[in-house]
């Protein structure tokens, strides 16, 4: 009687862990699926467009031509819209994620002759601008 009470407690542990095991199996597949899922849908909003960004960029210059190239240079470059204060020196732009970045428009930023808060024109870019946009240099 007590080995038949043991067997009894043993097949109800092995049942149990058993039981256990198949439920913590279940709920990690359970997890990697919804993980998968989760992937297939970051995947499938990649595909499909990702919403417009609106960013921020220090951008250096001095005057109304300064703002009238730095913009231009924004919108040429995937900028949708691009705004560039001449008392803040902030340029706002919004743009599409797969059509450009905030770190492209900076490069071709700097590459007319103006600083930002990404990139350092060349001596030489900084040189050809108009003598009225020859802003102050911080570094
Ligand atoms: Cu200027």
């Amino acid at each position: 009687m007590k080995i038949y009470k043991l067997l009894i407690s043993a097949v109800f542990i092995v049942t149990f862990s058993l039981t256990t095991s198949a439920q913590h199996d279940h709920s990690s597949m359970g997890s990697s699926s919804n993980m998968n899922m989760n992937m297939n849908m970051n995947h499938n909003s990649n595909m499909m467009m990702l919403p417009p960004k609106t960013e921020t960029l220090k951008v250096w210059g001095k005057c109304a031509m300064c703002k009238a190239r730095i913009e231009k240079i924004a919108l040429a470059n995937g900028a949708t819209t691009a705004d560039w204060n001449v008392k803040t020196k902030f340029l706002t732009v919004v743009y599409e994620p797969e059509r450009s970045s905030l770190d492209y428009i900076s490069g071709k930023l700097a590459k007319a002759g103006h600083d930002t808060g990404l990139k350092s024109a060349k001596d030489k870019a900084y040189n050809a601008l108009p003598e009225c946009c020859k802003y102050e240099r911080i570094r």
